[in-house]
């Protein structure tokens, strides 16, 4: 046994003993992880919890395959809000479950052992006048189930989280992909009008996370020359808080989206709460996400904003650009 382990850690490993489910077990496991000193000479105790860790996911997943109908508690859907939904992806321990507490209120588990979020975890990112989905979601691994990869399939972005201050983050990002592709995900540009193929194809972008770390930079670029035309990629740090800024923005281009905002005849020219829709929708489009009927009854728009001049009468199929202001006429 290493030497000095706190009195509480014993007295977790004793509660361990005792638990009879591999749930409760895995609560204990969590408690006695965090409570590990971290040097030299409780190295081999580290990895013994780790094992114990997968073989106990192992179990549990063993357990719900047999429980008919269960399907991996549910989560295999969750409702859409706001103007985009973006899961966040990546390796055990990349910061993803950070990133979501750091740009969000919500308050996930963070952790410094791996594996520490086991279900989603949803916040909304505010940007400008809009918000942003973001769900947190458990790493990508041999133990991902397969709800994980579902949500990933369901979504709008995929932010790929790439640990900076891993001393091989090429080789990180390549088997977070081959996980992906092993679940039949294809993750392409979020220019990339690709959207189908033998895969599902999903519009990504890549997040080089924990930016603050000694090594982060020279890593960042290694990443950049290996992929800068296969993904844009943004450095981030939920501790420093440097590139959260640029973030919504980033995932805003991401997303492929404008924001359309309308007034009444005669009303005064004010931007609202907008509509969002698709990047090249058209005027009709717009009519069409306020109600069906209008759609088919106005006869044109008036524009503020991307047309030549001010209030612009336009026909049916303009294309919105973001920011736009519209006024319908019948
Ligand atoms: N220095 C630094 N550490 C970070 C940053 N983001 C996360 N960490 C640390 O990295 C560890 C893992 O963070 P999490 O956010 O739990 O990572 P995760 O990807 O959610 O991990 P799993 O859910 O287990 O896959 C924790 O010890 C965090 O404090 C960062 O920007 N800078
Ligand atoms: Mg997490």
């Amino acid at each position: 046994m290493p030497a000095n382990l706190p009195p509480e850690y014993i007295e977790a490993e004793l509660r361990f003993r005792a638990a009879k489910s591999p749930q409760e077990k895995l609560e204990i496991l969590r408690e006695l992880m965090a409570l590990v000193p971290k040097h030299k000479g409780t190295e081999k105790l580290r990895v013994e919890l780790k094992r114990k860790w997968a073989k106990l996911q192992e179990e549990i997943q063993q357990q719900q395959k047999k429980q008919k109908g269960s399907r991996g508690a549910g989560y295999d859907h969750i409702g859409r809000e706001g103007a985009g939904q973006i899961t966040l992806v990546g390796l055990p321990n990349c910061g993803k479950s950070s990133l979501l507490a750091a740009v969000t209120n919500a308050k996930p588990e963070i952790a410094e052992y791996p594996f520490s979020t086991f279900r989603p975890t949803v916040g909304m990112m505010p940007f400008e006048d809009i918000q942003f989905q973001l769900i947190d979601l458990p790493p990508l691994s041999e133990f991902t189930e397969p709800w994980v990869y579902s949500l990933i399939r369901q979504c709008d972005l995929v932010a790929l989280l790439i640990d900076l201050s891993s001393e091989t983050p090429a080789e990180d990002l390549f088997a977070a992909l081959g996980w992906l592709e092993q679940a039949r995900i294809r993750l392409v540009h979020h220019q990339s009008r690709e959207r189908e193929g033998p895969a599902t194809v999903k519009p990504a972008l890549v997040i080089g996370t924990k930016s603050d770390l000694p090594s982060a930079a020279e890593h960042l670029q290694e990443l950049r020359s290996l992929i800068d035309s296969q993904f844009r990629v943004v450095a981030v740090s939920a501790v420093s808080a440097e590139g959260l800024g640029e973030l919504g923005r980033a995932f805003f281009e991401g997303l492929n989206i404008v924001r359309v905002y309308t007034k009444k005849p005669g009303q005064p020219i004010k931007r609202d709460l907008p509509y969002v829709l698709p990047a090249g929708s058209t005027v009709t489009d717009v009519a069409r996400a306020i109600h069906k009927e209008l759609a088919e009854r106005f006869a044109y728009a008036r524009v503020w904003g991307s047309s030549e001049f001010p209030g612009q009468r336009v026909e049916r199929n303009y294309i919105v650009r973001d920011g736009d202001l519209l006024e319908f006429h019948e």
